[in-house]
């Protein structure tokens, strides 16, 4: 059995196994070298040599225990026609949503469009180095995407004001958002993938009243949809302030926490297996802190089904020798 599974199936508690959020990506030499010479980020992710490349990059270096395929969660929205572009230092930029050109999309347009990431799926996951390792396919929670596609760039940089006004229009965006991710999903574990994280990065922007609508709800019904697959399913609800009541609704096979939550909270409140927390700033420290970090979480955790992993992506200042050694702090806990 592949090491996630252990936890996520069997709910193993002596082992811990660890991967990285991001840990294809910017702090890597080898990663930055790939992307300067392909400015183009979206080709990039539909490059099915170079994909596969960079999302093995990490295990050929770190002993860590998945793969998650280097691709994005804005994948979708490119599927489905929209504009999508990386500026440097800015980060994603989308076109205008154009619903009526949206609707015309069916299925087969859509994975004309992004099967590339399929075949990369397919190389990484039968590659050599991942026989006994865990191969993750992802994509965005609808209310995230559904936050990119209407807000046509981070919300961190700025939240259109009107945002909420037009909620016919944002139910039913969700709706198509779910549709199409039903067939990412399904593609991607044919093509190899054999477990699903779903990546809620902006659950935290909404007030509690509208999770049910927003966040409960398109959740489960895809987390109903990859356990009918037979794949095991992890959420990522970051930021949200009641981690039990998400879990007791929608019901993962795993909880993905943020560096802002208490671990001990959680251990108290939440019953299926757990992953991660450990914020990425502390990479940026020192040894001896990150032992120290590292350990509170391997200490509350140790009689819980546990997937080391941190609160959010790895930071690209990080250095890898720090990888390195929170890794050895993991394996030799
Ligand atoms: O190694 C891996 O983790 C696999 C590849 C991966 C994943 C899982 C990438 C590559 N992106 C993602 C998920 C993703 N993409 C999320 C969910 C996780 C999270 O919260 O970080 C989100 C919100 C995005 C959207 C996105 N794409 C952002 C965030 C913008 C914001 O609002 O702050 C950014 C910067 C990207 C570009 C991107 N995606 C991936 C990489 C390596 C990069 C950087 C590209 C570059 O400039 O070189």
């Amino acid at each position: 059995m592949k090491p996630l599974n252990k936890v996520l199936i069997n709910n193993d508690t002596n082992l811990n196994p660890i991967w990285i959020m991001r840990q294809a990506g910017r702090y890597l030499p080898e990663f930055r070298e790939i992307r300067k010479q392909n400015p183009d980020f979206i080709n990039l992710c539909l490059n099915d040599n170079l994909a596969s490349e960079i999302t093995l990059q990490p295990l050929k270096r770190f002993d860590l225990d998945a793969a998650i395929i280097f691709s994005d969660i804005l994948m979708l929205p490119y599927g489905l026609g929209q504009k999508v572009a990386f500026e440097k230092n800015f980060g994603p930029k989308l076109g205008e949503l154009n619903l009526n050109e949206v609707i015309k999309i069916d299925e087969i347009d859509f994975v004309q469009k992004i099967h590339r990431i399929y075949k990369a799926i397919k190389k990484v996951s039968t590659s050599n180095i991942l026989k006994e390792k865990n191969t993750i396919g992802f994509v965005g929670a609808p209310w995230t995407l559904l936050v990119y596609m209407i807000n046509q760039q981070s919300p961190k940089k700025n939240l259109k004001k009107d945002f909420f006004k037009d909620e016919f229009l944002i139910n039913r965006i969700l709706l198509i958002i779910e549709k199409f991710l039903k067939i990412h999903i399904k593609n991607q574990i044919d093509y190899g993938a054999n477990i699903i994280q779903i990546f809620d990065s902006w659950a935290g922007l909404l007030d509690e009243k509208d999770l049910p609508n927003y966040v409960y709800a398109p959740t489960l019904n895809l987390v109903n949809y990859v356990k009918s697959l037979k794949v095991p399913v992890i959420c990522f609800p970051r930021e949200i302030k009641n981690y039990k009541e998400f879990c007791n609704i929608v019901k993962p096979d795993a909880i993905s926490i943020d560096y802002n939550v208490d671990p001990k909270k959680i251990l108290d409140d939440i019953k299926i297996p757990v992953q991660g927390g450990l914020d990425p700033k502390i990479l940026l420290t020192d040894y001896v802190n990150l032992k120290k970090e590292a350990l509170k979480y391997l200490e509350i955790f140790k009689n819980h089904p546990y997937i080391f992993n941190l609160g959010h992506g790895i930071l690209p200042d990080t250095n890898p020798e720090m990888v390195k050694n929170l890794i050895k702090i993991v394996k030799n806990y």
